[in-house]
């Protein structure tokens, strides 16, 4: 059975189109109109093994704020779809990635309910191109309100906003794909004593 989301995301604002099928082979397709997020993305599907495609018109003559976010919002979404019932995956997954000076180190429950702990460096750059440096906090509460997981993100040193950056969205998507992994052990079997996730 195949794992895959699609969802087209529709307002005054932007117009975004994201598919995803977890169990690819890091095939990305991403446009979004800023440069630094798409690859964000691109660490995403490929660090990830998700086939991804995302493509985001914007209403970026005001900035790049409702472009991201909404991006994310479609991306959360298309993520749920994609794993169904649960049924036979990790549930937990969890990754450290450095990336040289920076270390991200991140925590995922398939959970079905939104949480989000995130904790980075106060001191970097504002911009990175077109991307708002605080808008790495507002992507993974986008995604965790759609995606419905709870999400721990905490980079305890960086110096370089690039690095800083990138490295929680390295390590999010080996998260990610550790959890949404299918369990030889568990076939048929859904990782929860409550049977519901
Ligand atoms: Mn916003």
């Amino acid at each position: 059975m195949s794992r895959v989301g699609r969802v087209e995301r529709v307002t005054k604002e932007t117009s975004v189109l994201v598919e995803i099928d977890l169990d690819g082979t890091g095939k990305v397709d991403v446009s979004t109109g800023v440069g630094f997020y798409d690859h964000m993305l691109d660490q995403l599907g490929r660090h990830g093994l998700f086939d991804l495609t995302v493509k985001t018109e914007g209403d970026l003559h005001i900035d790049s704020h409702h472009t991201i976010e909404d991006s994310a919002l479609a991306l959360g979404a298309a993520f749920k779809q994609a794993l169904g019932d649960k049924v036979g995956i990790y549930r937990f997954g969890n990754c450290t990635v450095p990336l040289d000076e920076s270390l991200a180190q991140v925590t995922v429950d398939l959970s079905g309910r939104p949480y989000l702990v995130h904790t980075e460096p106060e001191k970097m750059a504002p911009m990175i191109g077109e991307y708002d440096t605080t808008m790495t906090r507002h992507i993974f509460e986008s995604f965790v309100a759609q995606a419905q997981i709870a999400l721990h993100v905490h980079v305890p040193y960086g110096r370089n906003a690039h690095h800083i950056v990138e490295c929680q969205f390295k390590a999010l998507a080996r998260a990610l794909r550790y959890a949404s992994e299918r369990d030889p052990r568990a076939a048929g079997i859904l990782p929860s004593t409550k049977g519901a996730l």
